[in-house]
């Protein structure tokens, strides 16, 4: 049998990566696998989920008198037990869960880093078969070794992500995740059960023709957004005409796209709602950290995303994402109206 030797999986490009850190542990490449693994279980259940109850109530039993969980909380469970029982992390926080969870054992308590996660982004589309994602944000915990995690570790500003990241269970099932040092992607060769590098140093085109935006909302958007979504439609010949809509519904699969491609993404506030739908921790921060290694712009219309400093663990933001130039006019509209 021919082996193909360019083949380089998740674990190990991320062990070759992290080794070049000074003071590497290994801990964080630790914490990538154990993530790995759990979008690997996930997958797989969400492959399935046109055969199964997947709207079936947590505590509901199946034909075969199993249990039936929903598959955000099968997800959320997978992503909080490989961290766990994992050597690296010493707590997580998740869309899923009220409160955050430190862990209390021996080994977490010695654990340098937290995770914040969003364990099925995209909700509205399980049932639909359309993708949906997970999405992780890694910090370095403020606690100090020994202690157990608290609210603080996980009230940090985005800009203290060590690494972020996300899963898209679509057509193929994809894992991409930056350090400051890059952006890379890997793709779930089925065949062997293994994340992949396809998509290495991954950058965001300055411009695009893309822009994804509910325009269902777009009456009870502020007057610069929609100034800018008019924009978008306006484009002249010399700008290559019309931007293209797209917009799937699934965050992770949105700004996946427009990353690749070129694009912006727009969760703006609306008048009932100011602050928008997007939570900042666990679904806006990991995509800014990603998307501006990879040299794009994240802002909540005024702000940069990176430099908010949460009070909460739930909190939502407004939240404008992509390219580089697309972000500059779209702020010049927003400071203009
Ligand atoms: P969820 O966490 O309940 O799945 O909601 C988040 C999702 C995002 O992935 C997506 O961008 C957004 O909700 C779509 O919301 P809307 O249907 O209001 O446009
Ligand atoms: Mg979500």
């Amino acid at each position: 049998m021919l082996l193909n030797r360019k083949i380089l999986t998740l674990d190990e490009f991320t062990i070759q990566q992290l080794r070049e850190f000074p003071h590497a542990t290994g801990e964080l490449s630790n914490l990538l696998r154990d993530l790995g693994l759990a979008a690997k279980r996930v997958n797989v259940e969400v492959n399935k989920a046109g055969l199964v109850d997947i709207l079936g109530d947590a505590g509901s039993t199946n034909v075969q008198g199993e249990d039936v969980k929903k598959l955000d909380v099968f997800a959320n469970d997978q992503f909080t037990g490989v961290l766990r029982h994992g050597i690296s992390c010493a707590g997580i926080a998740s869309e899923e869960l009220d409160d955050y969870v430190a862990f209390d054992d021996a080994v977490s308590r010695q654990s340098k880093y937290v995770c914040l996660f969003d364990p099925l982004d995209g909700s509205g589309n399980i049932d639909v078969n359309v993708s949906i994602g997970t999405i992780f944000g890694i910090y370095r915990r403020v606690t100090g070794k020994g202690e157990l995690a608290s609210k603080a570790d996980f009230l940090q500003a985005g800009i203290n992500q060590v690494a972020a990241g996300y899963i898209v269970y679509g057509s193929s099932t994809m894992l991409v995740y930056a350090t400051r040092r890059g952006v890379n992607g890997f793709t779930l060769d089925p065949s062997i059960g293994e994340f992949t590098l396809s998509h290495p140093d991954i950058k965001c085109p300055p411009s695009g023709g893309i822009y994804s935006v509910n325009h269902g909302n777009f009456f009870r958007y502020e007057k610069g957004v929609q100034n800018y979504i008019t924009a978008c439609q306006k484009k002249d010949k010399t700008s290559g005409g019309p931007y293209t809509q797209r917009y799937i519904g699934s965050m992770v699969s949105d700004v996946h796209r427009n990353l690749i491609k070129g694009g912006i993404f727009m969760y703006p506030g609306t008048v009932d709602k100011p602050k928008g739908k997007l939570r900042l921790l666990y679904e806006c921060n990991p995509f800014a950290f990603i998307v501006e290694v990879a040299g794009g712009k994240a802002t909540n219309g005024r702000q940069r995303i990176l430099d908010i400093v949460p009070t909460e663990l739930h909190q939502r933001t407004p939240m404008f994402i992509g390219s580089r130039e697309m972000m500059d006019e779209l702020e010049q509209n927003m400071t203009l109206s």
